[in-house]
């Protein structure tokens, strides 16, 4: 790529010098006797072809150039790269590879600084293991996790990331996919130095202390000392004690392999078996669906009529009214998740004893770690309010009730709240089983009137159903969106119907297990086989975890007692007498467990057809992700439809 005409990039500057372009998304300047190479391909900085090939030409350019002493690769905008594009995956790599770059990062004999803000993930961490030091912003968090998207590090970073940061450190990033934060990066040694702010400026002056000092360069490729694991079973162990969920994950035991390569193996024949790991997982179904899963949460965001930005202001405030079991835990996670809370409730007694209720929650959790700082426990408390009048409701712009789960007790409470709130507060109604239409009739306001539906457990469970009543507005269907982005968790926008997506599913998942079971085939067998298949639990052992009740009522549905719901019970009362006749594991013919596990997911993926032909959701993915995040489905194999389309079965039922 040329330089700009006269100055060529590398002769003395006086004034800082206008950016030259690389590429399309990097650029490159030099300030006094320092180069700066700038990563410009919003939203993530994601290391496309144009980004491998600029970067690859501005550190040559810098490389030849008399006047640049050091050279500081940053990201413009919210990120250092925070990995590979990912759309990419499936095409033939068009050269530079971004292993190829990194080497020639290393090779150069200028020293090479990573800025670091945002996140820096996968490829984009990579490129900074290659740099010779790394500078990050206290906010930064760094990873590799390539695992969650069914592939290992493929530029290095298993090779790497072990000599910097330890085999056990190491294993626990790469194979769990675990991202630290700056202040963990430092302590760990990933990182030189950290600041607080200003990071442009303090690289500077980081990079006129190491050209001062004439420091050597520190080749990561060079460092051994952190390479002996604490013991030689070590990988073994981590291995075997991988969580339930990474369990038969080919990306994980290819990581752990890969790590324990860069302890036994040279550097680059290390290098030369990652990037064999990497074809093989790249080429693997779980990949595929993992890719799948990752951009299918991104696109539920968004649903015909989506308004951006409807959850307005930094700290929105958000009105919770209702006494239900849901009141605290959806409180406090609102309150992490920054909006303010108003909790609302006439009786002044109760709404003392709810909000300390909140209050010990987050004291709760930040005694457990999970809020960073007392500074920041403080905020939260503070943005806790408290009201027992009604108007004062009309400035929040949402607000929640978490009554009981009974049409009267919600019909009652959004009629009474549709009288105070704003013209435009959503007022959110959540159940997991009755008409969001109905509820919406007895509103003044039914337009404002929108249905979340939160998966058992509430508190950890990532999907959450957001369901239109047929007058449902666009904003309050985006203000639900945005609610659960700040809940951190993933939203389905569906239309109103029994069952909404995923109790509709899986009442069909369950007939289905019902039926194998009055065949003749043990409760046992069946929850085996689903659970050997990878499902969090067998059918029966969900019925017994969720309730009885409750299961019976997913089965009936809103028509109210019925066949399927009586039998479940029946089957109950003939079983043990804390549920279902024994869960415990036991071995089934392969051939059986497979024609089970084919019966029951390809019941649930017809429901899933017919609920996509009925635009009760608009894509197919919406009804995998709520099975992956709300039902225990395993990520890696993308959802009933997605794990239907790509098994030899046919969903034509
Ligand atoms: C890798 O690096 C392999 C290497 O070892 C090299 C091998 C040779 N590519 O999540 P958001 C899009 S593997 C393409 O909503 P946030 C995303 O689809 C990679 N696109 O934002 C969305 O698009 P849209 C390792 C990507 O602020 C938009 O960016 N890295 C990529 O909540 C915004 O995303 C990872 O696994 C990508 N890599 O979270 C990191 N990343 O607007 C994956 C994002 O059209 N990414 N997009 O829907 C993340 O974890 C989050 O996106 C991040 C931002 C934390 C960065």
């Amino acid at each position: 790529m040329p330089v700009s005409e006269g100055t060529a990039l590398g002769t003395q500057l006086a004034a800082p010098a206008p950016e030259t372009s690389f590429s399309s998304t990097v650029a490159a300047r030099i300030d006094a006797n320092i180069g700066f190479i700038y990563i410009d391909n919003p939203p993530v900085n994601a290391l496309s072809h144009s980004v491998r090939s600029g970067l690859s030409a501005a550190v040559r350019t810098f490389s030849d150039a008399p006047g640049v002493q050091a050279i500081i690769v940053i990201g413009k905008g919210q990120t250092f790269p925070a990995g590979a594009d990912i759309r990419e995956f499936g095409r033939p790599i068009e050269e530079p590879a971004l292993n190829a770059v990194n080497l020639s990062i290393e090779a150069c004999r200028k020293p090479v600084i990573a800025a670091i803000h945002g996140t820096a993930l996968g490829g984009g961490l990579e490129i900074a293991l290659a740099c010779h030091f790394r500078i990050a912003l206290a906010s930064a968090r760094l990873g590799l996790p390539e695992v969650k998207l069914g592939v290992i590090p493929g530029a290095g970073g298993t090779q790497r990331l072990p000599r910097l940061i330890g085999i056990e450190q190491a294993l626990r990033a790469i194979a769990t996919s675990r991202i630290l934060d700056a202040a963990e990066a430092l302590q760990l040694g990933l990182v030189d130095a950290i600041v607080a702010d200003d990071l442009h400026a303090h690289a500077i002056r980081f990079a006129q202390q190491v050209i001062a000092e004439g420091r050597p360069l520190r080749l990561v490729r060079d460092l051994q000392d952190k390479l002996a694991p604490a013991s030689a079973g070590v990988f073994d162990e981590f291995e075997s004690n991988l969580p339930a969920r990474l369990r038969n994950r080919l990306a994980a035991t290819r990581a752990i392999r890969s790590v324990r390569n860069a302890a036994a193996l040279p550097f680059d024949e290390g290098l030369r078996k990652e990037r064999e790991y990497v074809e093989e997982c790249k080429a693997s179904p779980q990949s595929a669906a993992l890719q799948y899963v990752f951009f299918a949460e991104r696109a539920a965001f968004k649903f015909d009529g989506y308004i951006a930005g409807a959850l307005a202001g930094p700290e929105p405030l958000v009105g919770i009214a209702g006494a239900g079991a849901l009141r605290t835990p959806l409180a406090a996670a609102l309150l992490i998740g920054g909006c303010r809370v108003l909790l609302f409730d006439q009786n002044a007694r109760a709404l003392s004893d709810a909000s300390s209720a909140i209050v010990e929650r987050l004291e709760r959790l930040s005694s457990k770690g999970r809020i960073a700082s007392r500074q920041e426990l403080q905020s939260f408390t503070a943005a806790l309010e408290v009201t027992s009048e009604a108007a004062s409701l009309r400035h929040c712009t949402a607000v929640i009730e978490v009554e009981p789960d009974t049409l009267s007790s919600k019909s009652a409470i959004v009629g009474a709240l549709s009288a105070q709130v704003g013209e435009k507060t959503a007022l959110i109604t959540t159940t997991a089983l009755l008409s969001v239409d109905e509820i919406a009739a007895a509103s003044r306001r039914p337009a404002n009137v929108v249905g979340m539906h939160f998966f058992i457990p509430a508190s950890t469970m990532r999907q959450v159903e957001i369901v239109r009543a047929d007058r449902s507005s666009n904003l309050a269907a985006s203000i639900a969106v945005e609610l659960s982005r700040r809940l951190e968790k993933i939203p389905v926008v569906s239309r109103d119907c029994d069952g909404f997506v995923g109790d509709r599913t899986l009442r069909a998942y369950l007939k289905e297990a019902i039926a194998i079971l009055e065949e003749g085939v043990p409760a046992a067998h069946i929850d085996a086989a689903l659970r050997d298949f990878g499902m969090a639990h067998g059918p029966f052992e969900l019925c017994d975890f969720i309730g009885l009740d409750l299961a019976q009522r997913i089965l009936d549905g809103r028509s109210g007692p019925g066949e399927t719901g009586t039998k479940l019970i029946d089957l109950q009362r003939a079983g043990t007498p804390n549920g279902m006749p024994a869960h415990a594991g036991t071995s089934i013919p392969k051939i059986l467990a497979a024609a089970i596990v084919e019966r029951c997911l390809l019941a649930a993926a017809a429901e899933a057809k017919r609920l996509v032909a009925e635009g009760i959701v608009s894509r197919p993915s919406d009804v995998d992700i709520v099975w992956v995040n709300g039902l225990g489905f395993p990520e890696h194999c993308g959802g009933p439809l997605f794990w239907a389309t790509q098994t030899t079965a046919s969903v034509q039922r």
